[in-house]
């Protein structure tokens, strides 16, 4: 297992050679962020950016994310068109030496917080979820401004997704998986492409719009679609960690070998459906950080982990939850782990 790093471009106020100085610090992962969900990344661009991560002394191999558009996650009759260039995208990747290529299957909002700055006792900002605040607000009519929103829609647009999503059942929705992965699995394997599927985050249905990845039966029937190893997941502790039913050693146990991408990050669950993100060590939080390290060696992991969401410390500003500072923390505690279960 090598560290990495999100890295978000150009536009990034982290620069490769602040990440490229966090000890050990191998992999970037990253995406191409100008290019509209649906469009081809095309062999030049993914070049670029693989180029520019290299000349920094840091290996490009996993992506995060090459996103799936919502019509292929409704399921409408533009869809084909779209798996069509979403494997376009795929082989171009692979083209470029890519191995991983990471995704979720989350309508219309990617991960969800009620607040960016909670303050905790040290002084230090985090990200919290509180279900109570969250529960009753609807999008429809409330303006958001969510971290995983993708502020591109018009309210308009944005409108008409929520309300057709919620006309979507659970079933609905893997219907679409199915088919979206039927589509893009065969080149997946020709390429030797793993899929990272990212679970939902938080793991439950918000404003009424269903979600599917949350749980071990969710995996299972992942799996069930199909079960070569390039039909695989990305394990995101701190998400999977907010649902006090996931055992997540035993998990990654289970799923071994699909596994090629992991996040690590800490939650402190405060109830059933509402936790804060602490800093990385076990005893912050909720989440056994060694048991997963431990885990991870024992199904002889060869993918990549990254420290996830890091808390605002020292004064930083920025991207809410990708600092330098506490995310470089959490890696040198992750290399820690990491040489405490190496043999
Ligand atoms: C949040 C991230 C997610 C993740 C996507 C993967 O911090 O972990 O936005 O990148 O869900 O598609």
């Amino acid at each position: 297992m090598e560290l990495s790093f999100r890295w978000y471009g150009e536009d990034d106020p982290v620069t490769l050679e602040n990440i490229k100085q966090i000890p050990d610090m191998k992999h970037i992962v990253s995406a191409i962020y100008d290019v509209p969900v649906g469009e081809v990344w095309t062999t030049e661009r993914i070049a670029k950016l693989k180029q520019t991560i290299e000349a920094a002394g840091l290996k490009f191999e996993v992506v995060e994310s090459l996103p799936v558009s919502e019509e292929i996650k409704l399921g409408t009759d533009k869809r084909d068109e779209l798996i069509e260039n979403y494997k376009t995208s795929l082989v171009n990747l692979a083209e470029n030496g890519v191995k991983t290529v990471t995704y979720n299957f989350m309508p219309v909002f990617d991960w969800t917080r009620s607040q960016l700055d909670y303050e905790l006792s040290d002084g230090s900002n985090t990200l919290i979820y509180k279900h109570d605040q969250l529960k009753d607000i609807d999008p429809l009519t409330t303006d958001l401004n969510l971290p995983g929103w993708d502020e591109s829609y018009s309210r308009e647009e944005m409108n008409h997704l929520i309300t057709s999503y919620r006309e979507i059942s659970d079933e609905q929705l893997w219907e679409n998986l199915k088919y979206f992965l039927d589509g893009v699995l065969p080149t997946a394997i020709e390429h030797d492409i793993d899929l990272a599927i990212h679970p939902d985050d938080p793991p439950w249905p918000i404003f009424g719009i269903p979600r599917i990845i949350k749980n071990k039966d969710s995996y299972e029937r992942l799996l069930s679609i199909n079960d070569s190893k390039n039909n695989g997941i990305c394990f995101c502790t701190g998400s999977l960690g907010s649902l006090a039913e996931n055992a997540l050693p035993s998990m990654i146990r289970t799923f071994g070998e699909h596994i090629h991408f992991v996040h690590m990050r800490n939650v402190k669950r405060l109830d059933s459906h509402s936790f804060l993100e602490t800093g990385h060590l076990s005893k912050n939080g909720s989440v056994d950080m060694k048991a997963v390290v431990e885990a991870l060696q024992d199904i002889n992991f060869k993918g990549t982990i990254r420290p996830d969401h890091g808390r605002m410390i020292w004064g930083e500003t920025g991207k809410a939850g990708y600092g330098l500072f506490d995310r470089a923390l959490g890696a040198t505690y992750i290399n820690g782990l990491i040489e405490g279960v190496s043999k």
